[in-house]
């Protein structure tokens, strides 16, 4: 599928009120390299020094390259679940989100101190498996709070275009919030589209970043190898005075039974300041995350 390319923002990376005017005109913004690419490839190792202890890289080959002969494995899936529990308990996975560069920006951005929601999510998509990948969706009916809360995807390794990646709707946010209706993939909700919309998308490399409000109507490009795993990673950043879902203060998948809580997770971090720093912070506003509307989230 033939995309329109993200613009990139690099250039105003120093220039706060051009960051919100294009966040504000086109509903995201795309920076290359914003985190070191060095940490990036060392936390896409570790993901995968994991798969392959579960046998889902193919024996002989380089566990860099995430070349998978596995079927495929679905989120949530028995045999994802206890691969996933471990890329959970990666201290380099929750660090990533705070990294500087990443809190400058988001500081700019917002004009005020801002929050990570700690809420993280990685992502292992198969290929083989596009009927299960990732529908049109937009992010605030799984995240709530603050429909100015930006979401962050960063692609853990290089992502060319084949290997899939997240393509977007610009624009797409001036459409308010749009009723979704069960499909399959992760979340298992999408959304109808404005036939006016144009996915636009990009070759990821990494250390690239690409942030859109909650209300961004986003979905998985199709993974047209044969053979390549696509890792990521997605969380979220609001501004101090914005509210946050308290569901957002648990790990990804507290909506299942919460399979792993932070107890199970962060006893063996080194750093004292990534374990529960949200409750170190003053005056954080909180909201019940409204479940009995929505079937899923
Ligand atoms: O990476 C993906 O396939 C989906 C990421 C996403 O859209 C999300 O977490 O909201």
């Amino acid at each position: 599928m033939e995309l329109e390319k993200f613009v990139e923002s690099n250039d105003i990376l120093s220039a706060p009120e051009s960051l919100r005017l294009r966040m504000r005109k086109d509903g995201y913004l795309f920076f290359r390299g914003l985190l070191p690419r060095d940490e990036v490839l060392d936390l896409r190792g570790r993901i995968l020094a994991l798969c392959q202890e579960a046998g889902w890289i193919k024996p002989g080959t380089d566990v860099m390259e995430g070349i998978t002969d596995h079927d495929p494995i679905a989120e949530g899936e028995p045999a994802h679940l206890p691969v996933y529990a471990k890329v959970q308990q990666l201290e380099a996975f929750h660090r990533m989100k705070l990294h500087p560069n990443m809190q400058q920006v988001m500081r700019d951005y917002f004009d005020e101190e801002v929050f990570a929601l700690p809420n993280t999510i990685a992502r292992s998509a198969f290929p083989r498996d596009n009927e299960r990948a990732t529908q049109p969706h937009q992010d605030w009916l799984y995240i709530q709070g603050s429909t100015d809360t930006i979401s962050c995807w960063v692609p853990l390794g290089d992502v060319p275009e084949e290997v899939g990646g997240l393509m977007l709707l610009p624009g797409s946010h001036k459409s308010g919030f749009l009723v979704p209706h069960p499909a399959p993939g992760p979340g298992g909700n999408a959304v109808d589209l404005d036939p006016s919309w144009r996915w636009t998308g990009t070759d990821y490399r990494a250390g690239d970043v690409l942030c859109f409000p909650s209300l961004t109507v986003h979905a998985a490009r199709p993974n047209l190898t044969p053979d390549r795993l696509r890792l990521s990673m997605d969380f979220r950043y609001v501004g101090v005075s914005h509210s946050v879902a308290e569901s957002n203060l648990l790990p990804h998948f507290h909506w299942c039974g919460s399979p792993f809580t932070w107890d199970d997770l962060d006893p063996d971090w080194e750093d004292p300041s990534l374990r529960r720093y949200w409750e170190r912070v003053p005056d954080m506003k909180t909201c019940k995350h409204e479940r009995r509307v929505y079937s899923n989230g």
